[in-house]
C-alpha cells in the first residue's frame, strides 16, 4: 500500500466540485485516510511550493493557492502516487486525457483543480507539511 497527497484547489471548491471529485476518488479505488478542508495563506502556499521558487509563475500560483478553502487529503491505495496522477490527468487541462478530473474541471494550467503528489520521497514531505502528525 502507498500513500499520496490529493488537494482539491481552490478553483474546484468554489465550483462546488467537492463531493464530485471525493466520489471519483473512493470509486477509483482509494481509502481516504486523512482530510481536512483548511485555507492556505500565503506563506503557507509558498512553503507549500518552494520548489518552483525561481519560476515565474511562483508568485500568481501562491497567490491562487491561497485565494480559498481548498480540501486536503492523504490517500492510500496500491500503487497510490501513480494512479491518482492518472485520474487527475496531466498539469495543462487543454492536454489532458478525456475523462480525467483536470480535462472535466480544469480551468487552465494555474487553476487545475486538484494536486497529486509526483513521487515517493515528495508524497512523504507533502503528507508531513500538512499532516505532521
Ligand atoms: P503537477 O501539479 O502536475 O505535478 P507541477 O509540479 O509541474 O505540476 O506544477 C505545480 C503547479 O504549478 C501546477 N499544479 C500548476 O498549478 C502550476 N503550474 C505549473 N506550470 C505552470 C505554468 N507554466 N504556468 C502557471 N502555473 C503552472
Amino acid at each position: 500500500m502507498e500513500k499520496t497527497l490529493a488537494i482539491i484547489k481552490p478553483d474546484a471548491v468554489k465550483k462546488k466540485l467537492t463531493g464530485t471529485i471525493i466520489k471519483r476518488i473512493e470509486e477509483e479505488g482509494f481509502d481516504i485516510i486523512e482530510l481536512k478542508m483548511t485555507r492556505l495563506n500565503k506563506e503557507e502556499a509558498e512553503g507549500f511550493y518552494a520548489v518552483h521558487k525561481d519560476k515565474p509563475f511562483f508568485n500568481s500560483l501562491t497567490d491562487f493557492m491561497s485565494s480559498g478553502k481548498i480540501v486536503l487529503m492523504v490517500l492510500e491505495r496500491e500503487n497510490a502516487i501513480e494512479k491518482w496522477r492518472q485520474v487527475m490527468g496531466v498539469t495543462d487541462p487543454a492536454l489532458a486525457e478525456p475523462g480525467t478530473l483536470r480535462h472535466k474541471h480544469g480551468f487552465s494550467i494555474e487553476r487545475n483543480a486538484t494536486h497529486g503528489s509526483d513521487a515517493p520521497e515528495t508524497a512523504e514531505w507533502e503528507i508531513k507539511y500538512f499532516f505532521p502528525q
